[in-house]
């Protein structure tokens, strides 16, 4: 499909004033509501990014942005230099919601990272007696935790981290849903303080460990004395059917004490994304008292973290969640998603398997890496009504918003598989 003279110009604009940091895939969108957008010549598409699942809510969740603009009427930021009315009760709510004693407030995903970094390094030289400075905290191979020059120095993708260094030292790679890797790692080094992990690597193309993999790993993380940090920037609230992906295969039906649950409780829980609803930058970092207090006054913080505005929206955003069952329901649709691609991808020649958990999926394109035929798909896709993209070459996520209905995904269903028909040899 050519774009739009309306299109083009806002493109132009872009590729004339700013930095070319993207190659975005050929849409100008405008507005959005619930699971749809409409791009500039006002055609209307399913959105099966959210945002990379920023906007479980659905966009523009009117209840969030009544929060929104009421806040924003009032009070927007003071900087924690002072107190403010609304940040207490979102803290309160959301260690309750979540199950820990603490929250430190911050507003990129990356940031909540940097955090939860320090946080366990400072615990690790202080509390568990690491020598300064030798610190080790354990990844995983093609992880993505956000593009500061710290989380890039931990990558294993050359285009995010080649030509960045220095890079900062102290984490030891090891495969992805290896155990005895993680084992091994740790018998090789005794200043491991800490181990961060995606619950599923949304960016390495939506892979889904073994069943077993995150509660073992926090096992071999107690017996180590190591903290276990579970990015779920991408996984958590509701996006895999589960309030966090470490919950394994509950959905909240009935309330669960988190604190005491025998689900994979994290030492260190990092949320971001859909936190605001994808209405405002908002992440937060949760733990207990004993790892949290490390961090002392003026050892921390950020100009917005923690402003009345991201606190309302935070706790509107959550409870959006919790009053519609949005969990619930993406638990409900992921599975209708994948049994019924599987019954095309039985007979297909052009998509290999489709995986996922929740309404977090994606489709491998039976094509090498390198090929175009991934993106030409989102491009058919996009031109049919729906809006996708390509994660590293021959994989297509699939993550609408956790509104979907079921006629609505059946028919966004109908639509991915009549584009890849049109694919098939
Ligand atoms: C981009 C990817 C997804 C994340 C996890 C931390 C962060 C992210 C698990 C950092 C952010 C975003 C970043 C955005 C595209 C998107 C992304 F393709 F980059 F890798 F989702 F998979 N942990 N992911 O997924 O959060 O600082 O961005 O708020 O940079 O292109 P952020």
């Amino acid at each position: 499909m050519k774009l739009s003279i309306a299109a083009n110009y806002h493109l132009e604009l872009e590729k004339g004033f700013g930095a070319h940091d993207y190659n975005p895939l050929p849409a100008v969108l405008s507005k959005g509501r619930g699971v749809f957008l409409w791009d500039v010549d006002g055609k209307r598409y399913y959105d099966f990014l959210s945002a990379y699942s920023a906007v479980n809510q659905g966009h523009c969740h009117p209840q969030i942005i009544k929060a929104l603009i009421t806040q924003a009427q009032d009070l927007t930021l003071t900087s924690r230099a002072f107190h403010n009315d609304k940040l207490g009760e979102y803290m309160e709510f959301a260690t309750e919601y979540f199950g820990f004693e603490r929250l430190l407030p911050m507003n990129t995903g990356a940031e909540g990272v940097e955090t939860a970094i320090k946080i366990t390094r400072k615990w690790g030289h202080t509390i568990k007696g690491i020598p300064e400075n030798m610190a080790q905290i354990i990844v995983c191979e093609n992880n993505f935790h956000g593009r500061t020059t710290t989380i890039i120095s931990f990558s294993s993708d050359p285009a995010s981290k080649d030509y960045f260094g220095p890079h900062t030292p102290g984490f030891i790679n090891i495969p992805y849903n290896d155990l005895n890797a993680l084992e091994n790692a740790i018998k090789l080094c005794n200043n491991v303080v800490g181990f961060l992990v995606e619950p599923i690597q949304g960016e390495a193309g939506v892979s889904v460990p073994d069943e077993n993999y995150l509660s073992e790993a926090k096992k071999i993380c107690q017996k180590n004395n190591i903290l276990f940090i579970a990015d779920e920037i991408q996984t958590g609230i509701g996006r895999t059917g589960s309030l966090l992906a470490v919950c394994g295969n509950c959905s909240c039906e009935n309330k669960c004490d988190r604190q005491k649950e025998t689900y994979t409780r994290p030492d260190l829980l990092i949320l971001g994304k859909a936190l605001s609803g994808g209405t405002y930058p908002v992440s937060a970092v949760l733990c207990d008292s004993h790892i949290m207090d490390v961090i002392q006054p003026g050892q921390h913080g950020s100009t917005f973290g923690g402003n009345p505005l991201g606190s309302s929206i935070a706790k509107k955003a959550l409870e959006v969640v919790r009053d519609e069952k949005l969990i619930q329901n993406a638990r409900e649709l992921g599975y209708f998603f994948r049994e019924e691609m599987n019954k095309y991808v039985k007979k297909s020649t052009i998509v290999k398997l489709v995986r996922g958990k929740g309404l977090l999926n994606a489709i491998v394109i039976n094509d090498s890496t390198e090929s175009r035929t991934a993106w030409n798909i989102c491009l058919k896709l996009r031109d049919n009504g729906l809006l996708a993209k390509p994660t590293h070459g021959n994989i297509i996520r699939f993550a609408p918003p956790l509104v979907m209905t079921k006629p609505q995904l059946t028919e966004c269903i109908s639509i991915i598989i009549k584009t890849l028909q049109d694919f098939e040899s």
